[in-house]
């Protein structure tokens, strides 16, 4: 038992590393590690519910109401945050428009903003595939008691405060930062704690894996399909050809290039000129995960944590992972 310890061990006793901090962050990424075994235990349900109900009926087999896994991901996630009185404003991939929680009096005095996927890559969940939940922290611009404003939830990637991803996978790890490097928690479903499992997670500066999604090649920019061409060429010298590997699930193919080396990519399109991912809550929190494990996270003409945001779901083209293989691809960007 020594040399077990949880997630909320862990983020009081790294508390200390923010001298100023009374608790509050603390108990917002608490609040989240909740709301996350919540949101853990539908989601392996729904393998159940596949194999042995009918989707679609309006209760599960559980005598439930099943909703969109992705609807109650949402549901939980907010809640969490609502109840748990650190968080003033929420934006979700779930909802139009941010939800102000201020409004419940138990927030009146939060300070924190906190922009969520609560269950991204949900439409692999029948095929039972690896599902993710992003999310991303900052403080409030404005004051407690001033009306919240956009200067509060469109802050560039530099300044959130904290960035994390839950991968409910083969297992279910919760993966953030505040800016003091990397840590991994594995769920252990016999306690029903997260428990730390990877610490101070680093990123190879150079990998084998490249993910993108090859079925788009033609509605490629030059500089990608080039870069593409380019993994697929023999040279042993620089270990090519490279190994394709997509799951189309960014949390799992980002984790699995975090553990190994790799790039992800998801450039724009002529059909989606500024890509598919959005900034807030899927490329912001990735790139602060993967810079702070020593990695690189670009638009391909811009550093992703730079981007000045204009609106809660605006999407960028991203190129993430190992620096070495970033920078290769900007060279095929750049030449092209
Ligand atoms: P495509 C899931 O829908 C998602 O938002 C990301 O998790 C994933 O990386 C991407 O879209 C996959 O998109 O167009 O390759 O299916």
């Amino acid at each position: 038992m020594k040399s077990l310890k949880t997630l909320g061990q862990f983020i009081i006793e790294k508390q200390a590393d923010f001298p100023y901090a009374k608790g509050e962050l603390s108990r917002l990424l608490r609040d989240i590690g909740i709301a996350a075994k919540i949101v853990n235990r539908e989601v392996n349900k729904a393998g159940l519910v596949d194999i042995l109900g009918t989707v679609g009926d309006s209760t599960n087999i559980f005598g439930e109401n099943q909703k969109k896994l992705d609807v109650f991901a949402d549901e939980q996630f907010i809640s969490a945050l609502k109840y748990g009185g650190e968080c003033c404003f929420v934006a979700s991939e779930e909802q139009d428009e941010g939800i102000e929680l201020i409004d419940s009096g138990i927030s009146k005095d939060a300070k924190y903003i906190v922009c969520i996927d609560p269950l991204d890559g949900s439409s692999n969940i029948e095929v039972n595939v690896s599902v993710g939940t992003i999310f991303s922290i900052y403080r409030r611009v404005t004051d407690v008691g001033e009306a919240l404003c956009e200067r509060d939830y469109l802050q560039d990637g530099l300044k959130q405060v904290a960035a994390g991803y839950i991968i409910y996978g083969s297992s279910t790890m919760l993966v953030y930062t505040t800016g003091k490097g990397v840590n991994g928690f594995t769920l252990d479903p016999s306690i029903g704690e997260f428990c730390l499992s990877h610490p101070d997670m680093k990123i190879p500066a150079v990998g084998k894996i490249y993910s993108i999604n090859e079925g788009n090649y033609s509605k490629f920019p030059q500089g990608i399909k080039r870069y593409i061409k380019y993994c697929q060429e023999e040279d042993s010298g620089t270990n090519r050809p490279y190994t394709s590997r997509y799951i189309g699930s960014m949390v799992a193919d980002i984790h699995r290039n975090l553990l190994l080396g790799g790039v992800f990519i998801y450039p724009q399109t002529a059909s989606q000129p500024q890509g598919k991912l959005r900034l807030m809550y899927e490329c912001n929190p990735i790139a602060f995960i993967i810079e702070q494990a020593g990695g690189k996270a670009s638009t391909g003409t811009q550093r992703i944590l730079e981007i000045e945001p204009i609106e809660l779901h605006q999407r960028v083209p991203a190129i993430i992972g190992s620096t070495e293989m970033v920078d290769r691809v900007l060279d095929f960007i750049t030449q092209s």
